[in-house]
């Protein structure tokens, strides 16, 4: 098991669009593997791979609460197949540190995806695990919690991005 260092916005491999897995084998599982634990260090109720920089279609998410049990759930080659309704939600994202943006969803997804043994599976899900599932499938899209805000949001988005990249090391 390892900790991955997670990439950060502008890194151009965050908008790459990532490629569907073609086997789910060793390598894959061990790279799940890999990202839970990251996202647990993090600590983040989400993380897919391109944010630790493996262009592949692959997301984990927990959104177990801290004295809950954990609930990790593994997305491979995930498809949306309905959404409906809207929801708001107050977003972070590991790649963007210290931001946090309302941003507006669906309410209801239904998805497909493969699990760890690359078995298919559905889920349906609302509030903050339908907004988890949305929000890691646009990271496989290259799509980022920026591009969702007006353009008044995104200025001061980049103006503070600025301000602490400046300020860090
Ligand atoms: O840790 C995270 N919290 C979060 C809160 C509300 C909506 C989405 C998220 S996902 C984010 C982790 C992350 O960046 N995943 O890509
Ligand atoms: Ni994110």
């Amino acid at each position: 098991m390892a900790i991955l260092p997670i990439l950060e916005y502008p890194d151009p491999r965050l908008r790459a669009v990532a490629q569907p897995v073609a086997q789910v084998d060793d390598d894959v599982r061990q790279l799940v593997e890999n990202m839970a634990e990251t996202m647990y260090a993090a600590p983040g109720v989400g993380l897919a791979a391109p944010q630790v920089g493996v262009a592949l279609r692959i997301f984990v998410i927990d959104i177990a609460g801290e004295d809950e049990p954990s609930d990790l759930h593994v997305f491979i080659n995930p498809e949306l197949l309905q959404t409906d309704g809207t929801q708001s939600w107050n977003e972070g994202c590991l790649s963007f540190p210290g931001i946090s943006e309302d941003i507006k969803r669906a309410e209801r997804v239904l998805l497909r995806a493969l699990d760890r043994d690359g078995k298919p599976f559905e889920l349906e899900a609302h509030g903050l695990m339908a907004v988890a599932i949305q929000h890691e499938s646009d990271h496989l899209d290259g799509v980022l919690m920026i591009d969702k805000v007006g353009a008044l949001k995104r200025r001061l988005m980049g103006k503070k991005l600025a301000r602490r990249q400046h300020a860090s090391p």
